[in-house]
């Protein structure tokens, strides 16, 4: 037992790539030991600042750094009502920090804390898009001259399926309208195209529903895509619908990744233990942090479900650093979503994880191995960003609203 205390609790919220993104520093009593963790939820960051700095910072000043499971528990207790993308992802900030410090007090990786590594890196997939079918192919030959195997795919429009006319009604209002009827046609197409023309080559794909469908068409899109041997179907179904899982579940064999928008791990008690799926995919700082998430981890290995962690544009490196000491540590590791960083993400966060031939590997450094240049960090303030026009805003042709 240490008596070293928390000093102080500081944010940082900075968008070097255009996107808003929470980083929290927990300072300690110990000249020059800090620790770093992600809060980063970009649609509301200042909410999560607004938590950690009001609410936290005053329950968690002068705290022994040592008992993390502890000041967790306090932390999400302290409100009553607890949990929530917001005070999770302010409980988050504090609890990766927390593990960044016990990490380099034991002059250790936090891999090493959780018990070592099953695995030197972790393999990734990367997203390719296109507008057309030929400019999503060229983005998938790029990932694999660059040595990735695994690749999640999209395309606006593709070639030689019926697209039906979108017909909206008098008055319609702003949004993103898409027509649930021609998804299982074109995403059945574009998997048929990518097998014919990646025949024979060592790459995986999976394909993201984004929880729009009705679970009728979500399963359609199932059994469309079952002979294409996909890694997983991301999001078949919004968490609202989740209980139709054990239909997708009883009619296909498509492997079932789920729950991107879960922030409570219990959401997952069903689904895992009545193996309706195979991978869960939450997001880290969603669900409070790697305290949470390796508990959770762990809960599915019982029942041989894999990790696949959320890992798109509006995460730190941070929080990347973060997911992969677990993704190396637990024996149930699938897959790890990653959507690279830029020249000044680089520069900015000294650390950040390397990637090589399709894996992703922690430094050797202790704790989460990652700093940040906070003089760089203001250079590209976060700001106020309206999202409520773009694709949150989905519609079905009439103009119903259905959530992304
Ligand atoms: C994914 C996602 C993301 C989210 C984004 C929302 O699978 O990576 O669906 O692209 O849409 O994180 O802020
Ligand atoms: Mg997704």
């Amino acid at each position: 037992m240490s008596d070293i205390k928390i000093k102080d609790i500081r944010t940082i919220a900075t968008a070097p790539n255009g996107v808003d993104l929470l980083v929290v520093k927990v300072e300690t009593t110990e000249p020059g030991l800090y620790g770093l963790g992600c809060a980063t939820f970009t649609q509301r960051w200042q909410a999560v600042k607004t938590a950690l700095e009001v609410n936290l910072k005053p329950l968690l000043i002068g705290r022994n750094v040592d008992d993390i499971v502890d000041l967790w528990e306090s932390a999400i207790g302290s409100s009553y009502w607890r949990r929530g993308p917001v005070l999770n992802n302010a409980i988050s900030g504090v609890d990766e920090a927390l593990w960044d410090i016990k990490g380099k007090m034991a002059g250790m990786p936090v891999y090493q804390l959780l018990g070592g590594r099953c695995r030197q890196g972790a393999a990734v997939y990367r997203h390719a898009h296109g507008n057309n079918y030929q400019e999503l192919k060229q983005a998938v030959q790029k990932y694999i001259a660059e040595g990735f195997r695994y690749v999640r795919v999209g395309c606006e429009h593709m070639e030689g399926t019926s697209v039906y006319p979108i017909v909206k009604t008098e008055n319609a209002k702003d949004g993103a309208y898409f027509n649930n009827y021609d998804i299982a046609e074109q995403a059945g197409e574009m998997f048929r195209r990518l097998k014919e023309d990646f025949a024979g080559t060592d790459i995986h794909f999976c394909y993201d529903i984004h929880e729009r469908l009705a679970p009728i068409e979500a399963l359609q899109v199932a059994k469309k895509l079952e002979p294409y041997n996909l890694l997983f179907l991301e999001d078949a179904l919004s968490p609202e619908n989740s209980d139709w899982y054990s239909l997708i579940r009883s009619q296909s064999h498509i492997p079932l990744g789920m729950g991107e928008l879960f922030t409570n791990p219990a959401e997952y008690k069903k689904l895992i233990s009545e193996r309706m799926i195979d991978y869960i995919r939450c997001h880290i700082s969603m669900i409070g942090g790697i305290t949470p998430a390796w508990k959770l981890a762990a809960f599915a290995e019982y029942y041989g479900v894999k990790t696949a962690w959320h890992g798109p544009h509006d995460i730190s490196p941070v929080g990347v650093a973060a997911q992969l000491h677990i993704d190396v540590n637990v024996p149930n590791f699938g897959i790890q979503e990653f959507f690279g960083f830029s020249e000044i993400e680089k520069e900015m966060f000294p650390g950040c994880p390397e990637v090589r031939n399709g894996y992703l590997y922690p430094n050797k450094k202790p704790g989460l191995g990652i700093d940040v240049d906070e003089e760089m960090a203001k250079e590209y303030p976060a700001q106020f960003r309206e999202h409520s026009h773009n694709w949150f805003l989905t519609r079905l042709p009439d103009g119903t609203p259905v959530r992304p």
